[in-house]
């Protein structure tokens, strides 16, 4: 199976990139975690997104908060499906981040998830990933039949609380 590659622009993003992290683990998926900076270390960052595809990855998701220019910074040197995270870590609550990341010239695509949206991201790259593996297919339909079992639990719960 491919591997995620899962990158933070900065080690004060693993709050929320942790939520990816579990992600992953539960649906078995390989994955790589890396603190890579498109500002900070911007070579690094370069040579991880050039040589991905020959690593052995398939999906690139990359968590930044600020002037997030980390999954862009990807894209621009990857054909690999990027996912950015924008990361609320300023005084803008995420805004910043969010419109950094999504806001991508075309030809450079990113699919951007909610602000802090990591345990979405880790789902999108699982569905990417089924295209091609029939147990994770199986395992996202678990999940999501799962999911709907507890809303209907917690409708049921609600209905009996208030009727009369
Ligand atoms: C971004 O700047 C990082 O992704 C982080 O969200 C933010 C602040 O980084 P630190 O100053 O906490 O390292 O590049």
């Amino acid at each position: 199976m491919k591997k995620v590659a899962i990158i933070m622009g900065s080690d004060s993003d693993l709050p929320v990139v942790q939520k990816a992290v579990d992600v992953l683990r539960d649906f078995g998926v390989p994955f790589e975690v890396r603190v890579l900076s498109a500002h900070r270390t911007p070579d690094e960052a370069q040579q991880f997104a050039k040589s991905a595809r020959e690593n052995g990855f398939g999906v690139i998701i990359a968590a930044a908060g600020m002037a997030a220019h980390l999954a862009g910074a990807f894209a621009a040197h990857s054909t690999l499906p990027v996912i950015g995270i924008p990361v609320k870590s300023s005084t803008l609550d995420g805004v910043d981040a969010l419109l950094s990341t999504i806001q991508m010239p075309t030809g450079m695509p990113v699919a951007t998830v909610a602000i802090n949206g990591a345990a979405n991201a880790a789902l999108l790259s699982v569905e990417i990933l089924s295209v091609y593996e029939k147990e994770l297919e199986e395992k996202l339909r678990a999940y999501r039949e799962a999911g709907t079992n507890k809303v209907l639990e917690k409708d049921k719960e609600v209905r009996e609380k208030f009727s009369c």
